[in-house]
């Protein structure tokens, strides 16, 4: 990707959301242009002469949390000028879409609360606590279920017809007066009742409690966004952007953070309910296939061409998040990639990131000596390698990953 950047000529280049773990490739193949460096992963080195490096790990802030790649690039924008602080919705999505809602009841938490306040304050958020369902507002229940991806829910996301059932077996009346009732239509006790059947549902998947938790929490509404469309709510927005991309269509998601809301904001709806069967399909062939490998400090996953690269790490977060994977390590998953490259997902819990576990350290040390190249957060990290060494590179994550858990 660089050499072809670097064909352009390019006067000005920014990248946003990666690079602090390229810039030796930076200063080497792109000497002739100015380089802007928006980032919030683990650096490399943090300096280049014709770099500009923005990061909130170069000033003893948290990146992994408390501001995601979009944030950095926000707060470029605002600096820039004042006026755009209109793009603070966009900052939200991407901490949403980097689950850094690691604050009390799912808020958001670091320098994303300056945004926050941003957005706030300019009348384009607001943010109550409740069952986090996508379309709370305005969608059917059994909709609104099916829709909700984040928290991923086994067996019930992207399922209507699963979801109908369980809110009939749970005595929800899902119409009054001929209407179809929205989550914000039930009364208290008809929350608690559906909250029981979906932690009994989740339980019943395999789930832990600490997933169960997370279908409650603080909801993120985009006040300048039209109800009914999936860019209303911030989790929702984030899947959106991430679905097209995952399923190979950046533009339109690029399109919409831009501001399309036409034909654009069609075509990713269509894609975000590809991507959610996609990755249904995906879990369900995970488990019914059984190759999930438990190793003595990681679990494997060795999917070659059977999961797309793109959609690896989706699946193995939610593989960690609900806790399917019932003994205490991190998951390592493979699939192939361009060329003979094979992509590796690491996904860990809060916790193993509490007990010492850095997961981008492990892929940037594992990777080095297997001509590979690897780096990220220390819950969620991935690596580039030759499918040839993927062997002895698993074996050095699982000898790191005891190190580091060790102590
Ligand atoms: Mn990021």
């Amino acid at each position: 990707m660089v050499q072809s950047i670097a064909a352009e000529n390019p006067p000005l280049v920014l990248f946003s959301d990666m690079g602090a773990g390229y810039l030796d490739m930076f200063e080497e193949h792109l000497k002739e242009s100015q380089i802007i460096v928006l980032d919030h992963h683990l650096p490399v080195k943090s300096e280049a002469p014709n770099i500009i490096h923005i990061n909130p790990l170069l000033h003893g802030l948290d990146g992994a949390r408390g501001i995601s790649g979009a944030g950095v690039s926000y707060f470029l924008a605002k600096s820039v000028d004042e006026q755009n602080a209109d793009l603070s919705p966009l900052g939200i999505v991407g901490a949403l879409g980097d689950r850094q809602d690691k604050g009390e009841k799912k808020t958001l938490i670091g320098m994303n609360t300056i945004i926050e306040a941003d957005a706030k304050r300019l009348g384009l958020l607001e943010t109550h606590h409740d069952l986090i369902f996508y379309g709370y507002e305005t969608r059917p229940l059994a909709r609104a279920c099916a829709y909700t991806t984040s928290p991923f829910i086994p067996g019930l996301s992207g399922r209507e017809d699963k979801c109908l059932a369980l809110l009939k077996e749970a005595g929800i009346e899902l119409k009054n007066e001929g209407k179809w009732r929205a989550l914000r239509d039930l009364t208290e006790e008809e929350k608690r009742t559906l909250f029981s059947a979906l932690t009994k549902h989740m339980i019943y998947e395999g789930c832990d409690a600490e997933a169960v938790h997370d279908l409650v929490g603080t909801i993120y509404t985009l006040k300048g966004e039209e109800p009914w469309t999936p860019i209303r709510d911030g989790r929702e927005y984030a899947s959106l952007l991430n679905a097209c991309a995952r399923m190979g269509r950046p533009s339109i998601g690029l399109s919409i953070s831009m501001g399309d809301r036409n034909e654009a904001l069609k075509e990713a709806a269509d894609t975000l309910n590809g991507y959610r069967r996609k990755i249904g399909e995906y879990l369900d062939w995970v488990r019914k296939a059984d190759r999930i490998e438990e190793r003595s400090h990681i679990y494997t996953l060795v999917v070659n061409d059977d999961i797309d690269e793109r959609i690896i790490g989706v699946v193995s977060s939610i593989l960690i998040s609900t806790g399917i994977l019932k003994k205490y390590k991190p998951i390592i998953a493979s699939a192939k990639a361009d060329g003979e490259l094979i992509k590796i997902s690491a996904r860990a819990t809060e916790d193993m990131a509490k007990q010492g576990l850095d997961l981008g350290d492990v892929m940037m040390k594992a990777a080095e000596p297997h001509e590979g190249r690897g780096g990220g957060h220390d819950i969620a990290a991935g690596a580039f390698l030759p499918e040839a060494n993927q062997e002895e590179f698993l074996q050095r994550v699982n000898a790191l990953v005891g190190e580091q858990l060790k102590t």
